[in-house]
Parts: structure tokens; sequence; C-alpha cells
């Protein structure tokens, strides 16, 4: 198969003509399109989310000022695949139709014009938000790209990254550090403002983002943060689509349906969504072209997403990766887990979510359930467990919170956090072990072994557990002052004794009797 690979000819703006009729490809005169967002986070969320959309308002004739340069700020990857392909690669959105026959539909996208690894030229990224041609500034940069601390919102002044950005205007390493250096540069070359829009899982993404961006301006310069506090405009959005890590598979089958070679195509689901609201300092494409929708106010949207989606989902995957079961839809093959996640959504997160006019709660789970059990994604639990501390709060812990406030039972949510908690002795049931990627990995095993260590001091009995949960729920970067509240430590023990003493099929099948 490696030789067939090998043997095929590169994706190539000049190759498209050789594609199979049924690949979509760019119908707008490439040449003629302009720079007008600048990209940070080139990941295959943005490939398959942003750049899907702006490619449909391009195809559909929006304006050609709106091509993307993207901006890796780690590693150069994804400029080294694409560069040879001049940018374009393939969105392959992937399903199964009734009968589980594989269902699939492949677009090569064009919109990418440039990209650009910050590390080997930071310069060259500052310059590009301060182009004359940039209106808008984008971001996928995943929840700890923000350099806040989880629990309460605030930019982590000590965070390493802003301690090194704050001393270097013109080499930052931060996505931070590039935003406010980059329009640093913009203002003093008496360029007009531009939107910042974040596209991460976090709520009130926008106004995360001012905040970060403003507190580092202030101590920048704060005739700079004043200019962008009135001039720049900073969206909230909520984004959903399912797009799993690409794999060598996965390059080997869209070779095979293309009959030429993308060293990085994305694979997602056929579901898109995007909610953002309508305020931005610059003009912007007509995204509806996409499917994208705007509104006055992103807020219900991102707390039904991010309590929905990520809260199931994060919930799932701690489970699953004790339990063993690799990949999403394995995971809600099992009855009990897939019984447990109905009953997690339906009695105690939706209760917690904001009225949303001609929104069908129970409609909106069973498809969720089904974009789940998608058997053509093969999405890996484990990528889902990554960064488990900048997730829990606005996945499952502001519901806990919305759940305690009104005096409600958390059982359901309280075995996903303990899910997480059991998750953190990086061994599963079957003894295998597997890494923690954390950002705070370090200070979260220090926390674990203080637990462990308060249970064997509290002896035998369900004293042991409660001192468990009561150290790990203290670790306040992510729990806040939720450690401090009986209700949800009794519940979190519970769940722990249970998912020891009975394994996650048996917890889940333990909560299912109650
Ligand atoms: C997932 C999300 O990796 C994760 O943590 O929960 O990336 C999820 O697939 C998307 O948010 C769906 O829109």
């Amino acid at each position: 198969m490696e030789l067939v690979m090998a043997s095929l000819a590169r994706l190539r703006p000049d190759r498209l003509d050789a594609l199979p009729a049924s690949v979509a490809r760019p119908t707008y005169d490439r040449s003629a399109l302009r720079t007008g967002i600048v990209h940070l986070g080139l990941g295959a969320f943005a490939r398959a989310h942003l750049a899907a959309v702006n490619e449909a308002a391009l195809r559909a004739g929006g304006e050609m000022s709106w091509g993307i340069c993207g901006v890796s700020l780690r590693q150069a990857d994804t400029r080294d695949a694409l560069a040879p392909q001049d940018g374009l690669y393939t969105l392959v959105l992937r399903s199964a139709d009734p009968q589980g026959r594989p269902r699939q539909e492949a677009a090569v996208i064009g919109c990418l014009l440039e990209s650009l690894v910050a590390p080997e030229d930071p310069q060259a990224v500052l310059a590009r938000i301060a182009a004359e041609d940039t209106r808008i500034v984008s971001l996928t940069v995943t929840e700890k790209g923000y350099c806040h601390d989880p629990a309460s919102g605030q930019l982590n002044m000590d965070h390493p990254d802003i301690v090194h950005d704050l001393g270097q205007p013109l080499a930052p390493r931060s996505a931070i550090g590039f935003l406010v250096r980059g329009l640093q540069q913009r203002r003093g070359a008496g360029r007009g403002p531009v939107t910042l829009m974040s596209l991460d899982n976090l709520p009130g993404n926008g106004h995360l983002l001012r905040g970060m961006v403003l507190a580092f301006a202030r101590r920048v310069d704060p005739a700079l943060a004043e200019w962008i506090a009135e001039a720049c405009a900073f969206p909230c959005s909520m984004v959903d689509r399912i797009v799993p890590r690409t794999t060598d598979e996965d390059r080997r089958e869209v070779a095979q349906a293309l009959g030429l070679r993308d060293a990085w195509p994305v694979l997602a689901e056929p579901y898109l969504e995007w909610v953002v609201e309508d305020c931005f300092a610059a003009g912007r494409p007509d995204w509806a072209a996409g499917g994208a929708r705007f509104v006055a106010e992103a807020a219900p949207f991102e707390t039904l997403k991010l309590r929905m989606v990520n809260g199931a989902h994060s919930a799932l995957a701690y489970l699953s990766m004790t339990a063993g079961w690799n990949t999403v839809d394995q995971a809600v093959a099992q009855p009990v887990l897939k019984h447990y996640l109905s009953e997690l959504m339906r009695t105690e997160i939706a209760p917690t979510l904001p009225a949303l006019p001609g929104l069908d709660v129970a409609q909106y789970q069973q498809r969720l359930l089904r974009r789940y059990a998608n058997p053509a994604l093969k999405h890996q639990t484990r990528q889902i467990a990554m960064d488990g501390s900048q997730k829990m709060p606005q996945r499952l812990l502001d519901t806990v919170r919305a759940r305690l406030a009104a005096d409600q039972p958390v059982s359901c949510l309280a075995l996903a956090v303990a899910g997480w908690l059991h998750y953190l002795r990086g061994v599963d049931q079957a003894g295998r072990r597997y890494d923690i990627q954390d950002p705070m990995a370090e200070s979260l095993a220090v926390q674990y072994a203080l637990a462990e260590q308060a249970a064997g001091d509290a002896g035998e009995g369900p004293g042991a557990m409660l001192a468990w949960a009561a150290t790990l729920t203290g670790f306040t970067p992510v729990f806040g002052d939720l450690g401090r509240d009986p209700r949800f430590v009794l519940a979190v023990a519970q769940a722990a004794q249970t998912l020891r003493s009975l394994g996650v099929a048996g917890a889940l099948a333990a909560l299912r009797t109650r």
C-alpha cells in the first residue's frame, strides 16, 4: 500500500482536473483571492469547520477578499504537509447509512492561501495580523491556549509563555502575545481595527478572549488596551463538528478516493453548527452560505453545546479510558453507557439549560447519540480525554453548580467527575498504562498521591473515599470552591467507590438500578 501511495502524484492546483467528478473543488478564481483572515491554530478542527464554511461562502460567489492565512503556533507539520500542495487539502465528511455501510463526501478546500509556523518566523505572523488586508483574526488554540486559570477565567500572569511574551515584543509564543503585539504594530502603522474571533469550546469565548487580550495589553501600553477595547470586536460563538485526528489509514483511503496523494486530509462528521454573534469590526464573509447562523447573543447556544455535546463527550471519554473502550462508537454501543449518557443528559443536564426558542432538547439528545454512534469516524476516547483540567469547569462543573443551586441531585454528573479523577490513575481496568496529557498533569499527579494518602490515613470504610474525594475536589484551579460543598464531595466519593468496587460497567449498571 505504501508503494501505491508513494507512486501517486501529489494533490496540487494544476491537478484538480484529474480528480473524480464527485470530489468538489474550488469553483472560484483562486489566484484572485486575497488574505482577509489570519487564523491562529491550524489544526484539523479549523480546517473542517471555519475553512469549510468560508469555502462555501466563496463558492457561493462571496467577496474575494476572504482568503485565510493559517498559523501554527508550535509545529511545522501542517505547513510542511500543505505547502507542496499550495495549501489545498481534502475535507472528507464521513457517516454510515442505516445499515452501517460507509458513506462519504469529499471536497478539496482552496481558501487556505498561506501557512505560517510561528516559532520559525514570529515577525511574519505579526506582520500578517498588522497587514492592511487583514480584517478578522480567528483562533482555535484549544482551551489551554488561552493561558488562563480554568476555574476563574483570569489570565494567568505567571504562565511561562505570558511572562516570556511580556518581555519579547517581536517574538511572542502565545496566542495572546501574538494578538496584542500584532495589534500594537497595526495601531502603530495607523491601520484600522479587526475582529478577534475565538472558535474554541469555552463559555463566552469572545468575552474570555477580550479579557485575556486586554489584561495583557494593559501591561504593554494602556492606550493600546483602550484602542482595542473601543475599536476591535470580539464576537462569541458556538462551534460544533466532530473532527477526529487524521490517521495514516485515512490518508491511504483518501488517496484511493482522489487518485492523488494528500499529505494531510481532514475527516469529519457531516453535521456542522456555527452560531456566531454578528458584531464584526471590519466586515465579514457571508458565512450563512456555509451554514453559519448570526445571532445577537451566542450564550444560550454555547451553554447547550458545552453542557450536552462536550459534557457528555468528556463523561464518555473518561469512563471509556478506564473500561478500555477505545472509540466513541464502540463506547456508545455498550448499552449501560448509552443508557447512562441518556440519563445524564435528560435528568441532570437538560434541566439546567437556558430556554432556546424552537429547541427540542429530547431530539437534540437523540441526534447527539446518533452522532456519537457514527462508526465511520473512529473518534478516539483518548483524544477527548486530553486536557481534562481545562475542560471540566465548563463541561461538567458549571452544570453541577447549577444543579446544586437548585438543590437537585447530581449523581450522574458525579459519576462523570469521579470518572475523570479515577482516570488520573493512568491505568485502565485491564492494567494497561496510558499517559495523562494535561498541562496540569504534574500538579494533578501530586494531588492524586495526596488523595490516596488521605484515603489510606482514613482507614477502611466510607471515610476513606470521602477523604479521597475531598482532597481531589479541593484542587481549586479546576474545582474553584465546589470542593467545599459537602453534597458534591459526598456524591463524588460514592461514585468513585462504585467505580473502584464494581468497575465501569458495574458502576453504570448500579446507577441504573438506583
Ligand atoms: C471533544 C470536542 O476533543 C474533545 O474534547 O469533546 O472536540 C468535540 O468533538 C467538539 O467540540 C464537537 O463539536
